[in-house]
């Protein structure tokens, strides 16, 4: 898979360099660039952004530097990929990013993030990009933050863990949090007591079917009390 990202602070990637993904681009199984906006503008200042049409707070980031970016990426995509780029901004009106857009977004051939900042893109940047791909505008959740950076980085480290050769053990995939639609159930490890607290006895039973469903109940319990919209009887 390829990753791009436009940003006009890509230092806040380097993190993406170390680690688990680290490892995936030294083994070639993940490309990753990550581009500066600003090296998409024309003028002295390098200017991204300009005051919004029908006034209102903030400013809103400029067409022409996103559209040059774009039609780049999307180039570099085209002679050597089948397909078109699969082009993402992050954003709090978007689309609700789940574990299961991850497993969808973790089999395209190329993904393009567009990392806004201010109060947003001009509009037509969107419409524009819908030419060169599929357009997603994802949310990681109901909150606000500054910029599309994090949120990107989010997704990016979600949905390269599922890429396969990325991480260690495939069973350490199947077994986590969202992945059966339940949260995960608690995990013990030496000493059997600590701070006077005992490890279930279950769990040093040796009896493996009985193992299995009393981790079974405990997702299902969990999920019952701290996220029951997960469960498929919620009315939420
Ligand atoms: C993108 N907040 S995604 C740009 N939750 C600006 C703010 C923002 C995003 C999110």
């Amino acid at each position: 898979m390829r990753i791009d990202v436009v940003s006009i602070f890509p230092s806040y990637f380097d993190g993406l360099t170390l680690s688990l993904l680290g490892r995936a681009r030294s083994a070639g199984i993940l490309e990753l660039g990550v581009h500066d906006l600003r090296d998409w503008t024309s003028d002295r200042h390098r200017t991204v952004d300009d005051t919004p049409y029908g006034g209102g707070a903030g400013m809103v980031m400029k067409p022409e530097p996103w559209g040059l970016a774009l039609d780049e990426l999307a180039a570099a995509s085209a002679p050597d990929r089948q397909t078109r780029p699969t082009i993402i901004f992050p954003s709090p009106a978007g689309e609700v990013f789940t574990q299961a857009t991850a497993r969808e977004l973790s089999t395209r051939d190329h993904l393009v993030f567009g990392c806004g900042r201010y109060e947003g893109i001009d509009e037509r940047v969107f419409e524009y990009a819908a030419a060169l791909g599929e357009v997603r505008l994802i949310s990681l959740g109901d909150y606000v933050l500054n910029g599309g950076e994090v949120a990107t980085m989010a997704m990016i480290e979600a949905i390269g863990r599922l890429i396969p050769g990325v991480v260690g053990n495939p069973e350490s995939l199947v077994e986590e949090s969202h992945e059966d639609g339940l949260l995960e159930y608690p995990s013990y490890t030496k000493p059997s007591v600590w701070r006077e607290r005992a490890v279930p006895d279950v769990l040093l039973s040796g009896n493996h079917a009985v193992i299995a469903s009393w981790r079974r109940e405990q997702q299902i319990e969990r999920t019952r009390r701290r996220r029951p919209d997960l469960l498929p009887d919620d009315e939420g």
